[in-house]
């Protein structure tokens, strides 16, 4: 009997958790008990973390669509140290020369202490960080700061190209830990004809409070930190599509972004950048 109801508290304390996390945020980070490397390459300790996906749709110009785009998706992983942020954005169409607006990219908004307010501040850990398939950043909103010290690097492959980003937490004295939430979301960009003009985006989610899905700290829902996987080896994890790279990456400067760009007619060209 004692131990029925040893069961039944574990399993009622089991769900009680798990209803308190799916109850207040919209998906969870996980700690990186491994430090991805911050090459375009999805990392093992990436594993199964929870995607969020682009499945609101956007504007889109008509005649030009690129159905996969909802197939796009945003993971997250915390440390002492910072924020990891990894984006896989399925897109055909990727430029062979500079996208100057950055037409072609992944946005990602965050709120690391989650200000729940009508702006992004530009002083504190409200930030925004916008990478292109071909290298280029685009600022408009929030801490700018994030741009000079953060780590990134994109690698393109046959039908997708993946971004990582690695970038220290702008809020001082910020200790997160199992529990902490931040506000975040994203959003994917496709220039389908290559005219410098976006066709088409997807995005995740917003908030109940504000459907201005990335103008409002309110709009970002929360992501709540939680334990890291088991990972003893740092290996690649599984390729998200059947079209892996063909090849070892190439690794390339900032400097040279729009040579190495010429080159990526090759799947799984790496176009790395630290500021
Ligand atoms: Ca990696
Ligand atoms: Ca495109
Ligand atoms: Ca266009």
């Amino acid at each position: 009997m004692k131990k029925a109801l040893f069961l039944f508290a574990l399993c009622s304390l089991v769900a009680s958790m798990t209803v308190s996390v799916s109850a207040e945020t919209k998906a969870t980070a996980r700690e990186a008990t491994v430090k991805p490397e911050i090459d375009g390459v999805i990392d093992q300790v990436w594993g199964d973390a929870d995607r969020m996906y682009g499945s609101n749709w956007g504007d889109t110009t008509e005649g030009l669509d690129n159905p996969s785009i909802v197939n796009s998706y945003a993971s997250l992983m915390w440390d002492a140290d910072g924020l990891y942020l990894l984006g896989v954005m399925y897109d055909t169409t990727i430029p062979d020369a500079e996208d100057v607006e950055a037409r072609n990219s992944i946005d990602f908004w965050v709120s690391e202490t989650y200000t729940d307010d009508t702006t992004f501040d530009a002083a504190d850990g409200d930030w925004h960080y916008c990478k292109a398939s071909t290298g280029e950043e685009v600022y408009y909103c929030g801490n700018e700061t994030v741009y000079d010290e953060a780590t990134t690097a994109v690698a393109v492959y046959d039908d997708h190209y993946v971004v990582e980003i690695f970038c220290p937490w702008q809020t001082e004295g910020f200790a997160p830990a199992i529990g902490t939430k931040i506000g975040f979301t994203v959003s994917f960009n496709d220039d389908i004809d290559l005219d410098g003009g976006r066709d088409s985006y997807a995005f995740w989610e917003t908030t109940e409070v504000s459907g201005a899905y990335w103008s409002e700290t309110q709009a970002l829902p929360k992501i709540e930190f939680v334990a890291g996987p088991e990972v003893a080896v740092d290996e690649p994890a599984e390729a998200p599509s059947t079209d892996a790279p063909a090849e070892a990456p190439i690794t390339a400067d900032a400097g040279i972004v729009a040579a190495a760009a010429v080159m990526a007619v090759a799947a799984g060209v790496v176009l790395s950048k630290r500021h």
